[in-house]
């Protein structure tokens, strides 16, 4: 007896040895877990034993700092940075100037090649030994390689004898936040706003540093943090005062701060009678704001500005085109260096013309019409951060401007906080699409990275995922989303591969057989998604309003609200003819892109229902008919999401049980929102059809009558003045 009590208590005190301490997901990829092979650990302290440092910056200190909090992490005890040279340095970091080694020619040497925030990183004789050194020309550069090191340290790799040399392909990397004054998220499903008005500048919430360390261990340089949908309350004195709070916790991570103008500001908190940007008074007062901002932020980045969209004001409410709106908020911005980001997203129900072609017809007549500090912001596709839409048209289509691509991070289209959905496919997808325009291989990444035009500016957005939940993003799995952008917005090259495996060694650990399955999920889930939701190029068919959850049947009202509008199924067919027998969208895009896409032969299947209107038994690639093809794309995408589902469960004990159970509700709750999808759809789709499913299937449940009664009058993230 005694002895079976000694091998329960023993196997109890193991298991509970073994169990890996919870985690909440608060650290995101940054979480410097304890080291246990010795080798390992050996290899992180011969490289940060002895870190020298200039520490005469403010950057320099958080430098430090997550040096500090990185040893105490990974080997049990914080190493601080040493200010002075030592000869015994296992790692020396800094700017040209600091110390002699900066100034040798070898270190110069390899900094010709590095731009204002890149980085070397790389060994380099220094009397008579050998230092491993990342050196830069300003401190953010310092700061993204040292992000780098700890990234190797962290995910079990080590540095080769090769150099490394790294430079931001783009030059304005920024986030932008849909949050409200009063904390509400528009399209936010992971809580509340981070930014406390209330209690700002006075105190301010730790997380606000943990926030500016996430982003730029990514290398993102910028954040607009107030809504596109703007309150010009923002613009007031009190709240320049607040956000200046903000900026001073940012400035030593290399990010800016940035706000949304409202376009009527003048008007609304200026006194002002009227906001027309031709009026002296008007551009006075905006040069008298910004010289305000500037007074109390000096690396104030500049406005994001939504005008003459979905209700926003502009300078059309006074007959004034874009180029003119954009560029008074130019000049007020140029004396002290600041941009405009203006949105192209922009379309009227009162124009009788596919929502798809209103930006380019609106913007295009005005290329070279902006100022140079003026950037036109793209969001990835034509319509509205679908699950997949082709690439914007006007990438390409606007050589004389600067365009930069808005990128949706938050799921609003895809499953919201329910859904793990890795996005970096769908940014990779957008960016390396050949838009032929001026010529073969000028993909959006190199439209907008400047090197087709030969541009020095170039900026990129991504619409965040960030709120006041513990683990940033609800999901746990939006992190990789936020990861994924930062990393692109640094590198478009990055493949979408590469970057799930080293978000999956950050986040999860490094065992093979746990990064090969994640891997595998997280890559499969976006065209899982795009087939449980809008497969064949189908688009817009989501609930009104929420956003939430399958809605093909919505109609009346304004028409580009509708989802009727834009599949225009029917007893004869399905989609929208976007050729010249319809629309003629396509003539938006280089001929060459026109040539693929105007042939339902040759047109993807991915984009075909974009593009095309076409029969019901129309004759797929696989043979099968068009309504056939659109079951079983329903189909596989919910049967994508219980592999997923299976394939979780077999990472089971390899994680903290806190995370893996988060991830396993939700999944469960994703694939019973897969089977929502799938059947609400293909019973709307049936109706017109009237043709049977294919037996292979498995067969929708329920009643159409049934899903077109749900109502979601708290689903999350609606914008609350709508
Ligand atoms: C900020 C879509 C979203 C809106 C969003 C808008 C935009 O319409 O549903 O919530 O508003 O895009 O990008 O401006």
């Amino acid at each position: 007896m005694k002895i079976r009590l000694f091998v329960l208590l023993g196997s109890i005190l193991l298991f509970s040895a073994l169990k890996l301490p919870a985690e909440d997901g608060y650290e995101l990829w940054l979480r410097y877990l304890p080291e246990t092979d010795p080798e390992r650990r050996e290899y992180i302290s011969g490289i940060l034993g002895q870190v020298v440092l200039d520490l005469s910056t403010s950057t320099g200190q958080v430098i430090d700092e997550e040096i500090q909090k990185a040893t105490r992490g990974m080997l049990g005890e914080a190493l601080p940075c040493r200010r002075d040279f030592a000869k015994r340095a296992t790692l020396v970091i800094g700017t040209p100037g600091r110390f002699g080694i900066f100034n040798t020619d070898a270190v110069r040497g390899e900094l010709d090649g590095v731009g204002p925030e890149g980085y070397f990183m790389g060994r380099v004789s220094y009397g008579k030994r050998d230092y491993l050194v990342i050196a830069a020309n300003e401190p953010a550069g310092a700061l993204y390689g040292t992000f780098h090191l700890l990234r190797i340290l962290q995910s079990g790799s080590i540095l080769t004898d090769r150099p490394i040399t790294e430079n931001p392909k783009i030059r304005h990397r920024l986030l932008n936040h849909w949050d409200n004054p009063d904390r509400t998220v528009e399209r936010g499903y992971a809580g509340f706003s981070i930014w406390d008005w209330h209690k700002l500048p006075h105190y301010i919430d730790p997380g606000i540093k943990d926030y500016a360390r996430a982003n730029a261990s990514l290398g993102i340089n910028g954040t607009v943090i107030t809504n596109v949908n703007a309150n010009a309350v923002v613009l007031t004195s009190p709240y320049i005062e607040k956000v200046a709070a903000l900026a001073e916790v940012f400035r030593p991570y290399g990010i800016k701060i940035y706000l949304t103008a409202r376009f009527s500001s003048p008007a609304e908190i200026g006194g002002l009678s009227t906001s027309d940007p031709l009026d002296p008074a008007v551009r006075e007062w905006w040069v008298a704001k910004a010289d305000e901002i500037y007074a109390s932020i000096p690396d104030f980045g500049g406005f994001l500005v939504k005008a003459n969209s979905e209700g926003q004001p502009g300078p059309q409410d006074y007959g004034r085109t874009h180029a003119d709106g954009a560029n008074m908020l130019a000049d007020a911005l140029a004396p002290h260096g600041g941009i405009v980001m203006w949105r192209a997203f922009v379309y009227s129900h009162e124009i009788a013309e596919d929502r798809a072609k209103q930006a380019y017809n609106e913007f295009v007549p005005l290329d070279g019409r902006f100022r140079d500090n003026v950037f036109i912001q793209v969001k990835n596709g034509p319509i509205d951060f679908q699950p997949r839409e082709p690439f914007h048209p006007l990438f390409g289509a606007m050589p004389g401007t600067a365009l930069a691509p808005e990128l949706q991070i938050t799921q609003e289209y895809l499953g919201q906080g329910t859904h793990l959905v890795y996005l970096a496919p769908l940014f990779e997808e957008c960016l390396d699409s050949d838009t032929y325009l001026p010529r073969e291989g000028s993909t959006v990444a190199r439209i907008i990275d400047g090197s087709v035009d030969n541009r020095e500016q170039s900026a990129i957005a991504g619409v965040s995922n960030i709120g006041t939940d513990r683990n940033w993003t609800g999901h746990l799995f939006g992190q990789a989303n936020w990861y994924a952008f930062g990393r692109l917005a640094w590198d478009h090259g990055l493949s979408s591969e590469e970057i799930a495996e080293e978000w999956i060694k950050l986040t999860f650990g490094k065992d093979p057989f746990l990064v090969g399955i994640i891997r595998e999920i997280m890559l499969s889930s976006r065209e899982a998604a795009v087939n449980y939701m809008t497969p064949l190029g189908l688009h817009h068919i989501m609930g009104e309003g929420h956003h939430y959850g399958p809605g093909p049947w919505v109609s009346g009202g304004r028409p580009d609200w509708t989802s009727v509008y834009y599949h225009r199924a029917d007893s004869m067919g399905i989609g929208f003819d976007r050729t010249a027998s319809g629309s003629n969208a396509l003539r938006q895009y280089a001929p060459e892109v026109q040539e693929i896409f105007s042939d339902p032969e040759t047109c993807p299947d991915a984009y075909l229902l974009w593009f095309h209107h076409l029969p019901w038994d129309f004759t797929m690639k696989s043979g099968g008919s068009l309504w056939e093809e659109l079951c079983r794309k329903y189909d596989a995408g919910v049967r994508s999401v219980g592999r997923m589902r299976e394939s979780w469960q077999k990472v089971e004990g390899k994680m903290d049980e806190e995370r893996y159970q988060s991830v396993r509700s939700l999944l469960k709750i994703q694939e019973i929102e897969a089977r929502w999808w799938r059947n609400a759809c293909l019973l709307y789709f049936q109706s017109h059809s009237g043709l049977p499913f294919p037996p292979d299937i498995e067969q929708p449940e329920g009643t159409l009558r049934e899903y077109m009664n749900l109502r979601f009058p708290y689903a999350p993230g609606i914008r609350p003045t709508w």
